[in-house]
């Protein structure tokens, strides 16, 4: 039977995530990342284990359908291929950095400078747009140790927490992009493949909504009742059935993440009681 090929990176900051992202979808794969390729159990499914900068283009070629990169590997590599889906972990920004004790009045200032980086094609796009031109020096690694040792008068690179930044005596003064895990996929993909994906991120995306969201439940004083639905308008709207004491109901609802703790001040100063929050395990939208 066909299967879909999923490329994942093999060891790194994405590994990890990626397969618990396919694990939490109902597909588990057998070996770990020690053999080049598993097969998934309960979906047809193929994982190819590979560095992270060659995915897109193992991705272009078609060896592999789809894969899980970060968002700055797919706009540096500038591969022919689709980005299908945002995934919200491994999120990291791209930024340019310079001595601390040094000024920075604005990118113009990076004009006739010397850059190290590891991703010039991001780098060069973005000194274009601002029509400055500077000398990039290209590194694969360790590029944040390149001013002190006299390589170059500034970096650019990703910055997670910004302690290594600090720990470099650098200063973070321009965020270029921001980025996060993305799956993209092959742009020829045959019609039973394309089914296959579009499974796939259903799948995906379920997950996703249910770690967005939470599940709540509330005991309201009838006269507040109106009020209360009105903060909480939940997937349709929220179900409300009778308490046995009377004057109160008791509502369900479905809350987003972001809104959680606002809403939950709100309904609490409407006399809402007997709050509960429950997580979701997966949620079909
Ligand atoms: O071996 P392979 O080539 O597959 O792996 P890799 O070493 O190239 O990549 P890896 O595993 O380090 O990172 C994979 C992806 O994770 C990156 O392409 C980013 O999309 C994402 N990501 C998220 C990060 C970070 N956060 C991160 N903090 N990638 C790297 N870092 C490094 C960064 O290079 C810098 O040295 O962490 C340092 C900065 O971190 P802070 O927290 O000190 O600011
Ligand atoms: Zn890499």
């Amino acid at each position: 039977m066909e299967k879909l090929r999923i490329a994942i990176q093999k060891s790194g900051r994405l590994s990890e995530k990626s397969l618990a992202l396919l694990k939490e979808a109902g597909i588990s794969i057998n070996n770990g990342s020690r053999k080049l390729l598993s097969v998934a159990q309960s979906f047809p499914l193929e994982v190819i284990y590979l560095r992270d900068d060659d995915i897109p283009q193992y991705v272009e070629d078609g060896v592999a359908h789809i894969g899980i990169v970060g968002e700055n590997e797919f706009a540096e590599k500038a591969c022919a291929v689709d980005l299908v889906e945002r995934l919200g972990f491994s999120r990291c920004r791209l930024s340019i950095a310079i001595p601390k004790s040094e000024s920075y009045g604005g990118i113009e200032d990076m004009d006739g400078k010397r850059i190290a980086t590891s991703y010039p094609v991001i780098l060069e796009k973005y000194l274009g747009e601002h029509g400055i031109k500077a000398d990039l020096h290209v590194l694969s690694g360790s590029v944040e140790i390149a001013p002190s040792i006299g390589l170059a008068d500034a970096i650019f690179d990703i910055v997670s927490s910004g302690s290594t930044l600090i720990s470099n005596g650098l200063r973070e003064v321009e965020t270029v992009m921001h980025s996060e895990a993305v799956v993209i996929a092959n742009r020829n993909l045959k019609e039973l493949e394309q089914g296959l994906l579009t499974d796939l991120l259903f799948r995906i995306r379920s997950v996703m909504a249910a770690s967005n969201n939470k599940y709540i439940l509330l005991n309201a004083p009838n006269d507040r009742l109106k009020e209360i639905i009105d903060v909480i308008p939940g997937m349709k709207s929220p179900t409300v059935m009778p308490l046995a004491d009377e004057g109160w109901s008791s509502v369900h609802s479905v809350l987003s993440e972001k809104e959680f703790w606002a809403v939950i001040d709100r309904l609490r100063e409407l006399g809402a009681q007997g709050i509960l929050v429950i997580p979701i395990e997966k949620m079909i939208i």
